[in-house]
């Protein structure tokens, strides 16, 4: 059967479209944090009817897909399922098409392009994807997991960025709705039906994207905290004073600081003697100039009257430096915790005013169930977005790493979702990492839609399983 296909590939794509040999395929196997599988092929379409095509070709034969991007996922959606049977559709070469149109700022771009390469295409043009990530997925992958980003407070998700889309079916058809229509009002919004639902539907090949104007200047500050309420009462602060021009509001624990600053490379320290409970991160930018609108002053002004004015006195030092030094250790935390030792990661959301609460609420439950287990947390908490990311020695822990697991896991979404009217993801996806907490949390009609839905487009269930059906 896979040779059959093999052969119905190559004719497609020619000899080096497709890779068989496993030391090719083995690079394709593995998700950058979690699950591992095995593919007998990869098929490296370079168009968008070519990756048409290979679904066909995949529906003919029977033979089921996974869709691979960038591989830089997070909840084990990426890589092939364990049986070897199926195929890996990388969309690396489908990378040619950045269509950029500055009147109407939008570009259409191929789902294979990389998110830097996508912002370099635009600079010239003065605009840019307002999307920011510390990682660099493709275009396709992030509209299929509806990534977030460091910015979200300011600009939205992708959902919120996307015009148009074209989509390839699990049964070869290609359906191309590249609209660049920022008002369109003619019922179902078929394209978000693929956001975030981890390519179950359909593979997407393009998209058409919202752009926004590039700013012209930032100003960033660190402001170390005593504790998390005192960040969310500057997060109100700011808001009403400069939330115009409010773009990042991220938060760091201090285990989080700890390790990164210890573990990070090149990474100065802003912070004078001990580290603070918490720092957040805090970002203005406009895309008027400095002669114009002085942003820095606007930001040391905010963040004084908000120091001097607060009853509680929860501000515990005021850091003005270089903006590119404070994202340097935002965007090491993922890595050096990783170092760390064992580490459970979660990716959830609760109301932005609960978060030093539900925070708190994790701290106490583990350290009563599990005192060796240290709580690095860290994230987007201007849009209520917090990651939890749990570290230990693996000496410590229990043998049985998998229930150890599960029970973390119950634990803290349980507290999220039930205690605290939460997310168990707010913006990596759902994928096989988080499948039986989809089932434990979504609404059971919601997840009969989905199910119907992949009935629809997907009979025969050959496009990946990482969405539950
Ligand atoms: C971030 O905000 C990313 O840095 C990764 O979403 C978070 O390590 C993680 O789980
Ligand atoms: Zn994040």
């Amino acid at each position: 059967m896979t040779g059959a296909v093999v052969t119905a590939l190559r004719a497609l794509l020619g000899d080096g479209g497709v890779l068989t040999e496993r030391h090719d395929v083995a690079r394709y196997e593995t998700g950058w944090r979690y699950g591992s599988g095995r593919a007998f092929a990869v098929a490296l379409p370079a168009t968008p009817q070519q990756v048409a095509d290979v679904l066909r070709a995949c529906a003919e034969h029977g033979v089921r897909v996974q869709p691979l991007g960038a591989n830089t996922g997070l909840v084990g959606a990426s890589n092939p399922d364990a049986t070897g049977e199926q195929l890996v559709l990388s969309l690396e070469r489908l990378n040619a098409t950045i269509d950029v149109d500055p009147i109407d700022a939008v570009a259409v771009v191929d789902a294979g392009v990389l998110l830097s390469q996508l912002q370099a295409a635009l600079e010239p043009h003065g605009l840019w994807f307002p999307i920011d990530l510390g990682a660099d997925p493709q275009i396709g992958g992030m509209v299929v997991t509806n990534t977030g980003g460091t910015r979200l407070l300011r600009y939205g998700d992708v959902r919120r960025n996307l015009l148009g889309i074209e989509v390839a079916l699990p049964d070869g058809t290609l359906v191309e709705r590249l609209q660049r229509l920022r008002k369109n009002n003619t019922g179902l919004d078929f394209k978000q039906l693929f956001v975030g639902t981890s390519g179950a539907y359909g593979v997407v090949t393009r998209a058409t994207l919202q752009l926004g104007p590039l700013p012209r200047q930032r100003a960033t500050a660190f402001v170390a905290a005593g504790d998390g309420q005192a960040v969310l009462d500057l997060l109100a602060s700011l808001t009403r004073a400069v939330g115009d021009v409010l773009t990042a509001f991220e938060v760091i624990s201090h285990d989080a600081l700890e390790i990164t600053l210890r573990r990070g490379h090149n990474l100065r320290t802003p912070f004078r003697g001990e580290l603070p409970a918490y720092a957040a991160l805090v970002e203005l930018a406009s895309t008027f100039g400095p002669e114009r609108l002085d942003l820095q002053a606007a930001l040391e002004e905010a963040l004084v009257a908000h120091a001097e004015g607060d009853p509680r006195g929860g501000i515990v030092d005021v850091l003005i430096g270089d903006g590119e030094d404070f994202w340097a250790i935002r965007h090491q935390i993922t890595e050096s915790v990783r170092e760390e030792g064992r580490v459970l990661a979660f990716d959830v959301a609760v109301p932005r005013a609960r978060l030093a609460e539900f925070t708190e609420a994790v701290r106490a439950a583990l350290a009563q169930a599990y005192p060796f287990v240290r709580l690095c947390d860290y994230g987007h908490w201007g849009d209520g977005g917090s990651h939890l990311n749990l570290v230990w020695d693996r000496s410590a822990a229990p043998a049985d790493e998998a229930s150890f697991w599960s029970a973390l896991q119950t634990l803290v979404y349980d507290l999220c979702v039930h205690g605290f009217d939460g997310s168990f993801s707010a913006e990596h996806g759902v994928g096989p990492h988080n499948h039986a907490f989809y089932r434990r949390y979504v609404p059971a009609p919601v997840q009969r839609a989905a199910r119907a839905l992949k009935e629809h487009f997907d009979p025969q269930r050959r496009l990946s399983h990482r969405y539950p059906d």
